[in-house]
């Protein structure tokens, strides 16, 4: 047992606020302050504060499970592996490599999703692998591709934040999901820059916005329009950059032109006098951003909903420019690292692409594969887990729970009970792992080291702080010990390491060069430096962060070729081939599922402060459990009292998927066409019942945020 604290990463949200973990006399371990980590300069929310809760084995799992007459019991390791690589083997046999899926998770480290992507595509060889960002950032993700020819969250460190002019928040409620942030949004006020939130709700973030825009779930297409269509009318372009840093100007603003301020007031029920302002807010001052999280993005059209926020930006000059630009808040913890490493459908470590031969031929080398035995590209993460029980027999799922995330849950759940074999890795019983054949119960974040990557591109060191309990193993020793299982090849286990260092250094490798370059980045830099930001190439020292020729007590990264890391991207030129960003022609179009007179209301969902995700980890924890109980559906006084529904009524939800009976939570922060309900619950109160897996043709995004619903009183 370690006595001394050590200073480490929260486990859930993309923030990863720094804590100090002690351990305590009694056994556990106790959350303090960590002033030293700049992002969140020692605050907590209280989940991060909270977390060492769900490391007690009370709530967490202890033992291997496995099915036996029907029901989980416990076995041994042995026994659970044999068992997992006994299912996936015949089911290899029976019906090829691709009938065996890889689900992973965007809160897994960078270790363990490079691992995962690995795995699937040389042990099992099969391409179909995909993971929960793709519910998360993958629309922000590819109209930043599209427009800048590279994808990270936010391409400035949350330090410009206080310092630029004016702030448009798109879809966040940062005030609950990343309350110790709201502090940069404060700075930015306190410092006379203006902030303007868009959301259908007045939500906690939207209060202390200077100007707040409520347009109708999955307008924001038409919104940014109107906006660009107001800067153009009103001369505020920026003639200059667009001539030296962009392409295809002329198409997007013809675009643009098509959607006048009237249209757009119709459309989002934002008034045409209230875009003036915004406009004006956002160009008078010499910076701006414009930040979404997954308000406009969880849309069957959020990549060109993306695209329309990032041509506002570039028609008035931001991206690339001191304190200004276009960023994406990413969600989970590894919600960015997670999406670099190959644990995504098209996707090889560094960012690279599946389908690229050169790609494929630098990681088959770090591999020590032939780069043709890669299989391809696979399915999307909702055409994944559509499929199951269907083309994929068999899943191996790690880091995440989607019968409660998943869009149109109940027929995902049949889907998945429909498989002839589940395994599912854990830290506790989720209700995905309860459906499983095998569960095996993983280390967490305290209990093992490893990096994750926040939405600043800041790659971190999450280091151990305490010894797991008996009986449980990490994520890397499972698939090593599978790998070996599975011996397609004698000793291929070898090539999964169980040391997260080990790992962490032939992703190095393997990233180096690629878009999202991890060459120069090592555990001994994370530890010294607070996180190093991606690209960071190899410096002529191969990486190591030392010469070999330097004397042991020289001063580390003294050294001129030892690359900074890159905190600002785009300051010179951005990632596409010829420099320039590139503006995208986008046109409003409808949400996938109008509201009728059969359904006549709009469902939107997200989330609470007090839980995380599908709940599996905070519905375990009893101080976030008395903040947050349980599902409600957030509807407006007008809308209740058509419905007869007073305050805490029971009111059933329907959509064509299904319905969801949750109480009423009546308030004038909603728009009256409109009802919230968060998505953390499993059971009846499922929000995921409802929703339409409606699908983004670019991303793969479902469309979580505008689905068409009636609502009914529930008598008993
Ligand atoms: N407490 C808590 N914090 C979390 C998480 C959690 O589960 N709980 N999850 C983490 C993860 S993975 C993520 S992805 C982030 C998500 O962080 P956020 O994006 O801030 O969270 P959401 O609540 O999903 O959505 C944000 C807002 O979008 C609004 N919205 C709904 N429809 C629309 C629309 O059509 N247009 C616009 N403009 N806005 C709309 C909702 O009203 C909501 O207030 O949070 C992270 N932090
Ligand atoms: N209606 C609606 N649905 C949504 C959303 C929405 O806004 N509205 N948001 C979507 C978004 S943005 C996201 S990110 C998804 C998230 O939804 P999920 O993918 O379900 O995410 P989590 O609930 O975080 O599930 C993570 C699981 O992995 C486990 N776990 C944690 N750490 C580890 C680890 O190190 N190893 C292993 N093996 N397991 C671990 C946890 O206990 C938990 O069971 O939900 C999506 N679903
Ligand atoms: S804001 Fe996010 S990272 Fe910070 S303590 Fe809360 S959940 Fe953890
Ligand atoms: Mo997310």
């Amino acid at each position: 047992m370690r006595t001394t604290s050590t200073p480490t990463h929260c486990p859930y949200c993309a923030l990863q606020c720094g804590m100090n973990l002690s351990p305590l006399p009694s056994g556990g371990v106790e959350v303090t302050e960590r002033a030293d980590f700049p992002v969140n300069r020692g605050a907590l929310c209280g989940k991060g504060r909270t977390a060492p809760a769900v490391l007690s084995s009370r709530v967490r799992l202890t033992s291997p499970l496995v099915r036996s007459e029907g029901t989980l019991v416990p076995a041994t390791w042995d026994e659970a592996l044999d068992r997992i690589a006994e299912g996936l083997r015949r089911t290899r046999t029976e019906h090829g490599p691709d009938a065996c899926g890889v689900f992973g998770g965007g809160g897994l480290t960078n270790e363990k999703a490079y691992t995962l992507g690995k795995f699937a595509r040389i042990v099992l060889g099969t391409s179909q692998i995909d993971y929960n960002g793709r519910f998360c950032m993958s629309s922000a993700a590819a109209a930043g591709m599209k427009a800048f020819g590279l994808d990270r969250g936010l391409p400035f460190p949350l330090e410009d934040i206080p310092r630029t002019g004016c702030v448009i928040l798109v879809g966040s409620n940062l005030a609950e999901t990343m309350p110790p942030a709201l502090r940069y949004f404060n700075e930015l006020r306190e410092n006379g820059g203006t902030l303007i939130v868009v959301d259908p709700r007045r939500t906690r973030t939207a209060e202390q916005a200077d100007l707040h825009l409520a347009p109708r779930p999955g307008t924001d297409l038409a919104l940014a329009l109107g906006l660009l269509h107001l800067v153009v009318a009103e001369g505020r372009t920026d003639e200059a950059y667009i001539q030296e840093r962009t392409s295809g100007w002329e198409e997007a603003r013809a675009a643009a032109m098509a959607h006048w301020p009237e249209y757009v007031e119709r459309i989002t029920g934002v008034s045409v006098p209230q875009l003036r302002e915004a406009v004006r807010m956002f160009c008078e001052p010499e910076s701006a951003m414009v930040l979404t999280a997954r308000g406009p993005e969880q849309q069957s059209k959020g990549t060109d909903t993306v695209g329309a926020w990032i041509n506002l930006c570039l028609a008035t000059g931001r991206p690339g420019r001191p304190l200004s630009g276009y960023g994406c808040l990413t969600g989970q913890g590894n919600g960015q690292g997670g999406r670099e490493h190959g644990q995504k459908a098209d996707q090889l470590p560094g960012y690279r692409k599946l389908d690229d031969p050169e790609a494929r031929r630098h990681v088959a080398e770090v591999w020590g594969v032939d780069p043709d035995s890669l299989p391809g590209p696979g399915r999307s993460a909702y055409e994944l887990l559509d499929a199951l029980g269907t083309d994929i027999r068999a899943l191996l799922l790690m880091g995440s729970n989607p019968v409660v995330s998943a869009p149109r849950a109940a027929h995902i759940e049949d889907r998945i009970r429909s498989l002839d074999f589940l395994a599912v890795c854990d830290v506790v019983l989720s209700e995905t792992a309860a459906l499983a054949d095998v569960v095996l119960p993983v280390t967490q974040w305290a209990e093992e080291t490893g990096t994750t990557t926040n939405l600043e591109g800041r790659v971190l060191l999450r280091r151990q702080a305490i010894t797991p309990p008996d009986g449980v193993h990490s994520d890397l020793h499972v698939l090593h010990e599978l790998a070996a299982r599975l011996d397609v090849e004698e000793g291929l286990e070898k090539g999964f390491p169980t040391d997260p260092e080990e790992v962490f250094d032939e992703l190095r490798r393997a990233s180096a060069g690629g878009t999202a370059d991890y060459s120069g980045i090592t555990y001994r830099r994370l530890a010294e430096e607070n996180g190093v930001f991606w690209p960071c190439p190899a410096g002529g020292d191969g990486g190591s962060g030392h010469r070999e020729d330097a004397s042991p007590d020289a001063p580390p990264y003294a050294f001129p070729d030892v690359h900074p890391g890159t905190p600002r991207l785009f300051l010179d030129r951005f990632a596409t081939e010829d420099g320039r960003a590139r503006f995208v022609p986008v046109s409003h179009r409808a949400i996938a599922e109008e509201p009728d007179d059969e359904y006549p209301v709009l469902l939107t969902t997200g989330r609470v402060v007090a839980q995380y995700q599908s709940g599996a980890q905070t519905r375990r924890v009893d101080e976030l459990n008395a903040a947050a109980p349980g599902p409600f559906v957030e509807l407006h006084p007008r809308l209740a009292e058509r419905l007869g529904a007073a305050e805490g009524d029971p009111v059933a939800v329907v959509s064509r998927r299904g319905r969801a009976v949750a109480p009423a939570r009546i308030t004038r922060a909603i728009r009256p066409d409109t009802v919230f309900m968060p998505f953390h619950w499993p059971g009846e109160g499922r929000a995921n019942t409802l929703t339409n897996p409606a699908l983004d043709p670019t991303s793969c995004m479902p469309e979580f945020k505008a689905c068409a619903v009636r609502l009914e009183t529930v008598r008993d």
